[in-house]
Order: C-alpha cells, then sequence, then structure tokens
C-alpha cells in the first residue's frame, strides 16, 4: 500500500525521511530529556518521538499562522467545553505521512511504534459524543485548510478513570498532567483578567450616553495552552486553546505576616480551582456555581482573545467584525459569550446598543445536542446576578427587546411570550440558557435530519415558527483519519490496495469498494482483516477483565456513556433471553455471539451505575455456565475512553444502536461502526435513519416504534404491563431477575431496575423488547451466511462515505460560517542549507 502522499507539502528543514527521524529522536533524547538510550524510560522514548512529530508540525504551523496574519482571513471559533481528543502520537504520524517511515526508524532503533503508541495518556477533556465532535471537526477543519481555533478549558483532571470493582463503577481521577505533555505549548503571553462578583455602577457621561463600570470584582487571570491541529495531507496547521487559571495574586503577605497561612494561600488555590476538573455529567445540568465560573472562564478569556485578534488586524472597524470570525457554540454551555461580547462592545469599545447586537447576531452560530429537558441548562437569576452582575443586566435588556419583537410579530400572545422569554418567571426565575443562546445567533442547528425536525418541533417550535430561517441541521460525522486510517491499519490499506487512498481525504471515494463487492479474493481478504481487528481486542479483555473470548463468534458491541434512554438495559435483557434459549434447547440453532458492552455512567447516576453492575453480574453467571459459554459471551469493558474505542469499533460485527427513538439527538459511534464494516443493529433514532437512507434496507437492522408512535403512546398512556403480559419470554427474563438469580445473597439488589420498567418504563424498554427480539434473531441468521454478511459489511463501509465529517464541516463553512479555505503553500523560509537543517 503507497500511503506516499503528495510531497509538495514537504516543507521542512527537518527530513521526513526514517534517518532524519531516527537522528530527532536520538537528539530529542539526549538534548531535551538528558538521557542516553540505556536509561530512558519508556515514558522518555514515547516523548523522544512525539517531540521529534510535534517539531515537524511545528514547521507548518508556523507557515500557517503567519500566512493568516498575512491574509487576515475570515475565521472560525469553535467555543466548547469539552474536546475529547484521545492520544495524538499516531494521528500526528499518519497526518504529516510520517507513520511508515517512524515505524522503520524505530524498528532499527530495536522499539516498536505500536508499543510506544500505547503509552500515550488519552487527552479525556470531555465526556461523550459532544467533545468527541468538537475534536472530530478540529482534524477536518484544518485538513480542509479552514482557518480555525478551538477554544476549551485545560482541564487539570480530565474526565475519571473508570474501575470496576466487584462489578461496580468505582470512579479514579484523571491525573492526565502528571507526566510532560508533550503535544501543548504554553502562551503566558496570552493572558486575560476573568473577572466574577462585584456591583455594577452606571454613570451618565458627559455627553450624556450611560456608563456601566464594574465594580469590585474578584479576579482570575487566563492562561492560554495552545496544541497544534494538523491536517491530514496539508500544511495547514490550525490552534486548539485551551485556558487554565492562575490566581491574579500570588501570595497574600499581610495575611501570611498575620500568620493567617490558609487564608494567605486560601484565594490563589480556590481560583485556580476553576480549572481544575472537568464536570463528568453528559446529559443533566449540574446546576453547581463552580460550573457557571468554568462557562464564563471559558468565553471571557476567549472573547477578549478574539477581540484583541480583530482589533490587531482590523483595529476598531466593527462593522467588519462578523465578516471577519464566525462563532459556533457548542450547545449552551459557552452561550454566555453572547453576553459577554455584548459587554466588551458596549462598555469596553462604546459600541451603541443596536450596532452591538447585530454584530452578535451577525457572528455566532449555536448546535444543540439534545432533547433531553434535563440537559436544557438554565441558571438561576440570583446565581447570574451574584456571580456576573453585569451579564444579568445586559441579559435582562436582550430579553426586553426580544419580547418587544416577539410582541410585534404576535400582539397580545402572553403566553407565547412567556414560553419564549430567556428569563423563565415561574417558580425560582432562571435564565434559559437554549433561549439566549438561539435570540442571540443567526443560525440554530441540530445535528441530524430528524433530531433538527424535533427540535423544531417541540423545544424551539414558537423560535421556529417566528424566524424559520434560523433553524437548519447540520448531520453530524467523524474523522475518517483516526477513525479508519489510523484505528484500521488492515482494513485501511485492503482498501487503499483496491481503490487508492483519495478515500481518506475524499470519503465519498468508498462508494469505489462496489466494484470490487464481488470479488471473492478481496471478500475473503475482507473477512480475515474483520478476523484479525479481533485478536488484540480479545487480549486486552482478558487484560483487563480475564473473561476469555473467541474470534469465531459474532462480536456484539454496544459502547457509549450509560443512559437509560440508550438503553443497554434492553441489550441486557435480549441476553438473558438468549441464555434462557440455549439453557432450554442446548440444541436451538444459534449464532455464538459475544456481548461486548462499554461505557462510564456520571458518578451521581445510580440507576446507570445499577445497570452496569446488572450486566457485570449477568456476565459472571452466563460465562461461567458450561451449558452455555460456548455460544453466548458477556463482557463489560471497564474505562471506555478514545482509545479503547480505536480498538473495539474495528473488531465488531454488530453495532448497538438502540436508543429510545427521539431520543439521541444523532450518534456518532453508529458512523465509526458502519465506517469499520459492522452492521447496525438500531431504532428510527438520530443518524440511524440516515445511514438506512444510505446503505438501504438489505444492509442493517431496524426495529422498534418510531418517534411519533412514542409520542402518541406518551400522549394516550402506556402501559408497560401490557406487553410484559403478551411476552412470555419477557415475563421470564423480568422474572429470573426478580429471584436474584444473578444476585444470590444481595435479595432485591436489582429491584430498583424492575420497579423502573414494570412501572413507568420512560424509554419504552418494555414496548421495543420483542420486535429486539426478532431483529437479533435475523441479525444471528443473517450472520451465519457468510456470504451474505460480507457482503452487507462491504456495502456499509462502501456507503458511509456522507458520514465523514469533512462533509459536515463543509456544509457549516458553506451554510452558516461563510468562511473559505487558505491554501498554505510549501514555498518556505526553511532553506535546505539553513545552519539547523540538523535532520
Ligand atoms: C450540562 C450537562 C451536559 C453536558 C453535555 C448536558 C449535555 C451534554 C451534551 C450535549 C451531551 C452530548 O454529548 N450529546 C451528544 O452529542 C453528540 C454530538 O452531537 C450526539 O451525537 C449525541 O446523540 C448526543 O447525545
Amino acid at each position: 500500500m503507497s500511503n506516499k502522499l503528495s510531497d509538495s507539502w514537504q516543507v521542512s528543514c527537518r527530513g521526513f525521511d526514517a534517518e532524519s527521524l531516527k537522528k530527532s529522536i536520538l537528539n530529542n533524547l539526549e538534548y531535551r530529556l538528558g538521557k542516553g538510550m540505556k536509561r530512558a524510560t519508556e515514558y522518555d522514548k514515547y516523548l523522544s518521538v512525539a517531540y521529534s512529530v510535534i517539531e515537524r508540525m511545528l514547521e507548518k504551523w508556523i507557515l500557517t499562522q503567519d500566512k493568516h496574519g498575512e491574509v487576515k482571513p475570515k475565521r472560525v471559533y469553535y467555543l466548547s467545553m469539552e474536546f475529547l481528543m484521545g492520544r495524538t502520537l499516531g494521528n500526528g504520524l499518519i497526518n504529516l505521512g510520517l507513520y511508515d517511515q517512524c515505524q522503520q526508524a524505530l524498528q532499527e532503533m530495536g522499539l516498536d511504534l505500536e508499543e510506544l503508541r500505547e503509552i500515550e495518556v488519552d487527552a479525556a477533556l470531555g465526556n461523550g459524543g459532544l467533545g468527541r465532535l468538537a475534536a472530530c471537526f478540529l482534524d477536518s477543519l484544518a485538513t480542509l485548510g479552514l482557518p480555525a481555533f478551538g477554544y476549551g478549558i485545560r482541564y487539570d483532571y480530565g474526565l475519571f478513570h473508570q474501575k470496576i470493582i466487584d462489578g461496580r463503577q468505582v470512579e479514579i481521577p484523571d491525573r492526565w498532567l502528571t507526566l510532560t505533555n508533550p503535544w501543548e505549548i504554553a502562551r503566558p503571553e496570552y493572558q486575560y483578567p476573568v473577572r466574577f462578583g462585584g456591583y455594577i455602577e452606571h454613570q451618565i457621561e458627559r455627553n450624556g450616553t450611560r456608563k456601566s463600570v464594574w465594580h469590585d470584582s474578584e479576579e482570575v487571570y487566563a492562561i492560554a495552552y495552545d496544541t497544534p491541529t494538523p491536517g491530514y495531507d496539508t500544511n495547514s496547521v490550525n490552534t486548539l486553546r485551551l485556558w487554565s487559571a492562575k490566581s491574579s495574586e500570588d501570595f497574600n503577605l499581610q495575611d501570611f505576616n498575620s500568620g493567617d497561612y490558609f487564608a494567605a494561600v486560601n484565594k490563589k488555590v480556590t481560583s485556580e480551582n476553576i480549572t481544575k476538573v472537568l464536570y463528568p455529567d453528559d446529559s443533566s445540568k449540574s446546576g453547581r456555581e463552580l460550573r457557571l465560573r468554568q462557562e464564563y472562564f471559558l468565553v471571557s478569556a476567549t472573547m477578549q482573545d478574539i477581540v484583541f485578534r480583530f482589533k490587531r488586524e482590523h483595529g476598531t472597524q466593527w462593522k467588519l467584525f462578523s465578516s471577519k470570525a464566525a462563532i459556533q457554540l457548542n450547545d449552551t454551555h459557552p452561550a454566555l459569550a453572547i453576553p459577554e461580547l455584548m459587554r466588551i462592545l458596549v462598555d469596553d469599545e462604546d459600541l451603541k446598543w443596536e450596532r452591538a447586537w447585530n454584530i452578535c447576531t451577525d457572528t455566532f452560530g449555536y448546535t444543540n445536542h439534545t432533547l433531553l429537558p434535563e440537559a436544557l441548562e438554565t441558571w438561576s437569576v440570583d446565581i447570574m446576578e451574584s456571580l456576573l452582575p453585569r451579564h444579568m443586566e445586559i441579559i435582562y435588556l436582550i430579553n426586553h427587546n426580544f419580547m418587544k419583537e416577539v410582541m410585534r410579530y404576535y400582539p397580545g400572545q402572553i403566553d407565547r411570550m412567556r414560553r419564549m422569554s430567556i428569563i423563565n418567571e415561574e417558580g425560582l426565575k432562571s435564565v434559559r440558557m437554549a433561549h439566549l443562546a438561539v435570540a442571540g445567533s443567526h443560525k440554530v442547528n441540530g445535528v441530524a435530519a430528524l433530531h433538527s425536525q424535533l427540535m423544531t418541533d417541540t423545544i424551539f417550535s414558537d423560535f421556529a415558527a417566528m424566524s424559520p430561517g434560523k433553524f437548519t441541521n447540520m448531520t453530524n460525522g467523524v474523522t475518517p483519519r483516526r477513525w479508519l486510517r489510523k484505528a484500521n491499519l488492515g482494513l485501511s490499506s485492503l482498501i487503499t490496495d483496491a481503490i487508492g487512498n483519495e478515500w481518506v481525504k475524499d470519503l465519498t471515494k468508498l462508494r469505489d469498494l462496489e466494484n470490487v463487492v464481488n470479488d471473492a479474493q478481496f471478500r475473503q481478504q475482507w473477512r480475515e482483516v474483520k478476523h484479525n481487528c479481533k485478536l488484540p481486542l480479545i487480549d486486552l479483555i482478558q487484560h483487563d477483565t480475564g473473561i476469555i473470548l473467541s474470534p469465531f463468534t459474532m462480536f456484539d458491541v454496544q459502547v457509549k456513556r450509560m443512559h437509560e434512554y440508550k438503553r443497554q438495559l434492553l441489550f441486557a435483557l435480549f441476553i438473558i433471553a438468549e441464555y434462557l434459549r440455549l439453557k432450554e434447547d442446548p440444541n436451538a440453532i444459534v449464532t455464538p455471539r459475544t456481548c461486548i458492552i462499554a461505557g462510564k455512567a456520571a458518578p451521581a447516576y445510580h440507576m446507570a451505575k445499577l445497570i452496569i453492575l446488572l450486566i457485570n453480574r449477568i456476565a459472571d453467571t452466563i460465562n461461567n455456565d458450561i451449558d452455555t459459554r460456548d455460544f453466548l459471551r458477556l463482557a463489560f469493558v471497564p474505562n471506555y475512553r478514545v482509545s479503547a474505542a480505536e480498538k473495539i469499533i474495528p473488531a465488531a460485527n454488530l453495532s448497538e444502536q438502540i436508543s429510545t427513538a427521539g431520543k439521541e439527538a444523532s450518534g456518532t459511534g453508529n458512523m465509526k461502526f458502519a465506517l469499520n464494516g459492522a452492521i447496525t443493529m438500531g431504532t428510527l433514532d438520530g443518524a440511524n435513519v440516515e445511514i438506512l437512507g444510505e446503505v438501504g434496507k438489505d444492509n442493517i437492522f431496524i426495529f422498534g416504534h418510531t418517534a411519533p408512535e412514542l409520542m402518541t403512546m406518551r400522549r394516550e398512556g402506556y402501559d408497560p404491563q401490557t406487553y410484559i403480559e403478551e411476552s412470555e419470554i419477557l415475563q421470564r427474563v423480568l422474572h429470573l431477575i426478580d429471584c436474584d438469580f444473578f444476585s444470590p445473597g444481595e435479595p432485591g439488589l436489582f429491584r430498583p431496575i424492575l420497579d423502573s420498567i414494570r412501572h413507568h418504563d420512560e424509554y419504552f424498554v418494555m414496548a421495543d423488547f420483542m420486535k429486539y427480539l426478532k431483529a437479533q434473531d435475523d441479525a444471528g441468521t443473517a450472520y451465519r451466511d457468510v456470504e451474505k454478511w460480507t457482503t452487507m459489511s462491504i456495502l456499509n463501509v462502501a456507503r458511509s462515505g456522507v458520514f465523514s465529517s469533512d462533509r459536515t464541516i463543509n456544509e457549516y463553512a458553506t451554510e452558516i460560517w461563510d468562511v473559505k479555505p487558505v491554501l498554505i503553500s510549501s514555498e518556505n523560509e526553511c532553506n535546505k542549507n539553513c545552519p539547523w537543517s540538523c535532520g
């Protein structure tokens, strides 16, 4: 497989050949780490390779930033509280076209690239879908040559590590920065004061204009840490700028001298706590003040930095602002950016309110990622007023003007105004962050066609009625670099041998696989690749859980955050039904299945944690049952994260995407599985609907009630008992749990789960059970038809092209951001005979 990339972009006085790499690695070990190979730790060796890669990134980064400084293009600013980047070394080597050369260099030094890649810790600065989407978007923005910055928080502690002890989740802090992070560069020259608290004084200037002055606020500094985000097969390298909190005052000497040591450091410590840890909830608002401080910390540092860069390039030509900056809000978490920009433009830059507001609405775009009521952020007016007094004033004024507009459209419709108001007057007065984001943006998008439709039919129906043109859909995507080219080297080379390597930059090229779908040799190699992907995963699972699995089984996989709407419970109940079937009829025609589940539960989400325990207890029971264990095994893989996903997804045959219809906004794991040749077992929810549209009904297993059907059932009253009474197998499955078969000696351990599905069953597990059982039976039968399954697998990959995040970003770029690529040519200042060309 020639992954020789176009050499037009080999702009470097750091060679891209194995020899140069070897030199760099040894140089870095010696001159940067002060170690010889003999005493070097494994981490030292990893670091020296990492530094050799980033050196070759930095040159392009400088080229790119200098070019942007020269061209002063319109930039995209992607604001997110989460960036789930995972590991960087492998991705850096792939995007810079250095992978094979590095492997060779290390081999010649007696080292193994695969082993060194395993040493890197994941940058787990995110919870799940939203954070990983942001990471995929950065890869596509750079690969498409679009000038962009990602702005986030440099948490000292990322998402907790999950240990499973006696079947239960235990959270361990993620001390990811204990060892050196070679991929970031501290930028203390970019630091901004962020203020909290205090009070506002309104002054009337001599010229009669009103001036708001923010007094007596406490201050903390935001320090920038930059991570280069290299594109694939291009010179363009964008920036991920993460802010870290630093106390404005070092050491309060008075307190110290007065012997109050604690007070002396307390202020410093508390203020720096802001960026201490990522909130581990991925679908229910914490409502904690520290979370609000984190959100404002991000947006204030970011907006000051964006305005600083604008003024550096365009002075105070504010009319240019929205044509030079497109700011995307990754959900409502950074929505305070709207009142913050208003504060800067009105209070600091003396713009008139209207002018400032028009700049805001022309600049901001808002993406909604969930319809779950508990995930829609609201902050009490009290907490907002005490922490951000000026912003609360500005939000009131924004709402005042917005209500006037609603009144103009719908005179006298008080109810509608109350529904649309940014301020919820009912009960404890609170700020509806989603309403603020919609009012302050020129475009609002959902993340899959069904979700965007449901969004305008439900939570934003009033807004969509008033400003239909504001609402649109941007179906999610995933980067094919990490999720196929890097995660599945075997399948990548098979594909490239068959259709060339253009697919890595243009995923629609995968369609060409349809020309070889009937080629017997190709099909045999296809099956071998999938089989071989299972082997390292089997080793990992045996290492982490002690469970031994067989590659000669169907790998049936569900990996995502634990949540009742994602219905890991439905998968578990199916496994019990399958177990009962095997117990009762040992000669039953079954497809030997390996069920793999993985996912973290938010620490305070007790039902999700109980479901993890149930899954582990089911596994203990069935994996040790000699009657069944050769036909059915279950493993819960601990500590699911990006680097684990890269091992699990390529090994999967069946991809479980079984959420309650209408609840999963899009899903992106579903796309990664299809891209790696797994067949989707799914409901008509989120992007599953579009995967069906692309792969065709013969190449997917769809089951379950649709979103409209469930809406009707909810409205007309849904009684799960009716479904239980209709299904003998369901009764027996529930009975097995009820009689503590999976919790011997802990009677009633899983009662809460049974009560929740027998009485309320909010997520319609009972209503969809029998339909699911049937679909699973069909999948088992299809898997036994090896040729049929091979065709389905190849066609899923061939028809996954649209689920590239490159397609998604191109849609954002044309429909929302109006930004154009900037070509970073290879005319570099560095000429070969520069004294430093130390190869
Ligand atoms: C305030 C707590 C909180 C934190 C994160 C609430 C909600 C979130 C996220 C919006 C949850 C999330 O990750 N949503 C997922 O976003 C993905 C990317 O668009 C979608 O593919 C998933 O369907 C959606 O659940």
